[in-house]
């Protein structure tokens, strides 16, 4: 069908795609986040509930998109890596870019209130998002270590520019002259000696940031009494998920964590877990669905199924080496 006579101007529309076979990072922004935590209240110098809430919209990204790999976050901020051979919407990036933005600030205030349930929205919160690529894993360990670095050096500046105007009566314009050219070690010392604060024991959340990995669950141990031959065990349909799987991750979010412990390895107490749901029929399917139906005898057959995934939120080190080696998927392309 023939277009009417101002259709030329669709030509004016430039394709604009992304180099094939290129690790893309999308990174969004908080806009104006300074006046937008001070006209809700957030705690400081971190707001638990506000860096959960951009933990779970950083989640849905990862559940719509099994493209990205990986995520990083602090503060107003969250990163996202997209494995090399991502084909979402064609490599388009104005179409990635938009997309991905108005999903996470959608899902932001969608999940507000459950954060900030005594708090209504004063108004529509937005980020900014941009889109980088970089071609080796090389870029990409440094890329992420950048940001894990700044939560680090922000959160450390953060904490004790607080801690002199909380608990050491200064004004805000003396607790600058006081920090000004010192170095960490600096505001170690003024921590501990001042406010008898040990920054290392500090919620690993404030220091580490949070970083969203998929992985597979674990087949729940079949009972003792339906002892089967591995051959035939691996064609029995599963049983339901235990049940701590099935709570929904705003009660799970709300159980308090204990202190991390001070040598920062990930306990499990620094890691939540939430289970995938299923994702839109068209995109590439990560889990496998647990049967419904339970098994009318333990020798009846089971489906052979890809394993389950689950997104789960670390506040681990992601510069060392010990976080990559032990997932190799992440940069494998
Ligand atoms: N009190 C408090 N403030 C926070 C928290 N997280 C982020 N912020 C605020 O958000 C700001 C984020 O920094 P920026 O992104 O550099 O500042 P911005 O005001 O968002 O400016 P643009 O990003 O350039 O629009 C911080 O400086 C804080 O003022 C938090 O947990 N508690
Ligand atoms: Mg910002």
């Amino acid at each position: 069908m023939a277009g009417s006579k101002y259709a030329y101007v669709r030509n004016f529309e430039l394709p604009d795609p992304l180099l094939p076979g290129t690790f893309m990072v999308f990174r969004l922004d908080g806009h104006s986040f300074h006046r937008f935590s001070d006209e809700h209240g957030f705690t400081k110098p971190n707001d638990v509930r506000a860096l959960e809430l951009m933990d779970h919209a950083a989640k849905d990204l990862m559940e719509q998109h099994p493209d990205i790999v990986l995520a990083f976050g602090e503060s107003d901020e969250f990163s996202f890596l997209l494995r090399k051979s991502a084909t979402l919407y064609n490599r388009r990036q104005a179409k990635i870019i938009s997309t991905l933005t108005s999903l996470f600030t959608s899902s932001y205030v969608f999940h507000w209130s459950s954060y900030f349930p005594d708090c209504p929205l004063k108004y529509p919160p937005s980020f900014d998002g941009r889109l980088v690529l970089y071609p080796s894993e090389r870029e990409i360990r440094d890329y992420f270590a950048w940001r894990q670095t700044d939560t680090h050096i922000n959160n450390l500046y953060n904490t004790t520019f607080w801690a002199l105007v909380q608990q050491g009566g200064q004004s805000t314009t003396e607790a600058h002259a006081t920090l000004k050219g010192t170095f960490a070690k600096d505001k170690n010392e003024i921590l501990f000696s001042r406010f008898k604060m040990n920054y290392n024991t500090l919620d690993a959340r404030f220091r580490k940031g949070s970083t969203l990995v998929r992985e597979e669950i674990p087949e729940p141990p079949l009972p003792a009494d339906e002892e089967i031959p591995t051959s035939v065990r691996e064609e029995i349909p599963e049983p339901p998920p235990p049940a701590d799987e099935e709570i929904p991750t705003s009660v799970r979010e709300e159980i308090p964590e204990p202190p991390p412990p001070a040598d920062e390895k990930i306990p499990t107490s620094v890691r939540e877990e939430i289970p995938e749901p299923s994702l839109p029929a068209d995109e590439e399917i990560q889990t496998s669905e647990t049967p419904s139906e339970p098994a009318a005898h333990p020798a009846r057959k089971r489906k052979k199924t890809k394993p389950r995934i689950r997104i789960v939120v670390l506040h681990c080190d992601i510069i060392k080496n010990d976080f990559w080696d032990t997932r190799p998927e992440i940069l494998s392309g």
